[in-house]
């Protein structure tokens, strides 16, 4: 098969369905809904949609616990309705990427429901069952959502491994027959003609040989989430074994989900020579907010510092240039809106902030990802009360450190919820300033951020100055400057804690991309030839070596 590496050149819009468009006034997102809404992704620019999951699910963990891979969840619609949608797509030059879910399936799956029946099932080796060690679960390994990672099951006198909820059983990679199950299910939806795979926490799949204890944190009962469980030992030799049998048989791409993972590690997944993956979502810059205790994971209200951000980023470009290959992204279903996060969504900054963001970030080298509301600047939901909340992982983390270890204080707890929940991404998508924001016509599933009045589609398509007419540029000028595909990267400055300035360069031409994160005016020569051309920038007017707030500006000069 002939491979063009098309995803090089791509742009993704990341759709979250049960958030996006519902078309019958369920108050679900549905697939009709998204093939109704797809001449606004033609029309932003963006030609690949990742479609989180949409398949059979109990929704433990909003549908990435899948209880039938080859069924659609009736709530956003059937095969019809599925099909319907890809060759609409496809028709508008779109493709369209699965979220692949094969860490772990739902305990509702019929493979889980057989394995948990007796210890000579046929499926039990589908996944990891132990006995208890002196009573106790078999390792302190800690879950991604809080306590243990095993539970028992009285009625084998058990325990299996999760390293999610409970409700999402490890499936067992060391079990060739699993492998098959996987390879057999992704060339189902391969062969309906899907565009590729985003692998959903893919690097958790080998787990450590002997399932063997990991060091804890200091007063912690468990060790932290993923710890001694990423990245293992036979990760290659899996991937390798699905790109040979099953991915380069078709022209797609593929993009692996992996917390903890650096550049080197990257780049044997990732590596042009490495036949597995085509990129990785790296998370080493989601992950960078100061940790007020070890304990604490993720949660934390503070902002991140731009000195930190730069280093992460320029290790990534520098060190995959001409090697492997990086996705770019500021947020997703489980992380808190770009703005909001990254630089602010005081009202008079809002629009501004998002621009300069999506400035720095999509002239970098790599595929961009954009997460649905990112191209209108929405923001985080700003909520008060943790009812308003239904994340699992956000719910499970208030009830341990606040209810049982009483280890932070509700308002506290309440204040890393406004800035890190993954609930900040998943309030519907803001279309108009009518009734639920045009989502719905009947009571959302999940409600709609208070300022969709300010915020939304409606007033900005049509607007030249907008945050979505940005976009469309910023997605325009990659496909007119080979330099944003091809170039390197050289970091301007790495200790300045105001600016973000970088160049690429790439024959015989110089991009020079600048970038202030702050709200208040600073002064910094680059030494801009004269002839240079201004490609985009955030404000109408050049004030040269004057940079106002979270003014972003890009140079081309030979
Ligand atoms: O996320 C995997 C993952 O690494 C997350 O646990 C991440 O660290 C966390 O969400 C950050 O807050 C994937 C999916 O994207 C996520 O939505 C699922 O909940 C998870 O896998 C389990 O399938």
């Amino acid at each position: 098969m002939k491979k063009n590496q098309w995803w090089k050149n791509a742009v993704v819009y990341q759709v979250y369905p049960q958030s996006f468009q519902d078309s019958n006034g369920d108050g679900v997102g549905d697939l009709d809904g998204i093939r109704e809404r797809l001449p606004y992704i033609k029309k932003l620019g963006a030609n690949v949609i990742w479609l989180n999951p949409i398949y059979a699910s109990p929704e433990e963990d909003n549908g990435y616990d899948i209880s039938d891979y080859r069924q659609i969840n009736p709530k956003y619609g059937d095969m019809k309705s599925f099909q319907k949608l890809l060759d609409r797509a496809h028709e508008l030059g779109i493709k369209i990427v699965m979220d692949l879910v094969v860490n772990h399936t739902s305990d509702q799956h019929r493979w889980f429901q057989e394995s948990r029946k007796s210890k000579d099932n046929p499926y039990r080796d589908y996944y990891y069952w132990r006995d208890p060690v002196e009573g106790h679960a078999p390792n302190d390994w800690g879950s991604f959502f809080n306590g243990s990672t095993w539970k028992y099951d009285e009625q084998t006198g058990q325990y299996y491994l999760h390293l999610f909820a409970d409700g999402q059983p490890d499936l067992n990679w060391e079990n060739p027959k699993v492998r098959e199950e996987v390879k057999s299910l992704m060339k189902f939806w391969l062969d309906k003609g899907v565009d590729g795979f985003r692998m959903d926490a893919i690097n958790l799949i080998s787990k450590p040989q002997g399932l063997p204890d990991m060091p804890k944190p200091e007063n912690a009962k468990y060790s932290a989430p993923g710890a001694g469980v990423l990245n293992g030992p036979r990760l290659n030799e899996f991937f390798k074994e699905l790109n040979r049998d099953v991915l380069s048989k078709y022209d797609i791409m593929t993009v692996g989900e992996m917390s903890g993972t650096k550049p080197e590690q990257a780049l044997e997944y990732t590596g042009f020579d490495a036949h597995e993956l085509n990129m990785v979502f790296q998370f080493e810059h989601v992950e960078l907010s100061p940790n007020p205790d070890q304990r604490l994971g993720k949660w934390n209200d503070q902002p991140i510092k731009l000195t930190d951000l730069k280093r992460v980023f320029n290790n990534w470009q520098t060190k995959l240039h001409g090697k492997g290959w990086n996705s770019l992204y500021w947020s997703n279903h489980d992380q808190p809106r770009a703005v909001s996060r990254f630089a602010t969504d005081k009202p008079e900054y809002r629009e501004l902030a998002a621009k300069m963001l999506g400035t720095t970030l999509h002239m970098m080298q790599g595929t961009p990802y954009i997460f649905e509301g990112e191209e209108l600047g929405m923001t985080n939901a700003h909520k008060e009360d943790l009812t308003q909340y239904e994340d699992i992982e956000t719910i499970n983390a208030y009830d341990q450190f606040v209810k049982k270890e009483k280890f932070v204080s509700p308002t506290k707890m309440m204040s890393y919820l406004a800035h890190m929940s993954r609930d900040n991404a998943r309030t519907p998508m803001q279309w108009d300033d009518s009734k639920n924001a045009g989502f719905t016509t009947g009571t959302p599933w999940f409600s709609v951020n208070k300022n969709y009045k300010e915020i939304n589609a409606k007033d900005e398509v049509d607007d030249p100055n907008s945050v979505f007419a940005y976009y469309q540029k910023l997605i325009e000028l990659r496909k007119d400057n080979p330099i944003i595909i091809e170039g390197d990267f050289e970091l301007l400055d790495p200790d300045d804690q105001e600016v973000f300035a970088y160049k690429r360069h790439y024959q015989g031409e110089t991009l020079l991309v600048i970038s202030n994160f702050t709200d208040h005016v600073v002064e910094r020569d680059y030494k801009v030839h004269e002839n240079a051309e201004r490609l985009i920038g955030n404000y109408a007017d050049d004030a040269g070596k004057r940079l106002r707030a979270y003014e972003s500006k890009v140079y081309k000069m030979k």
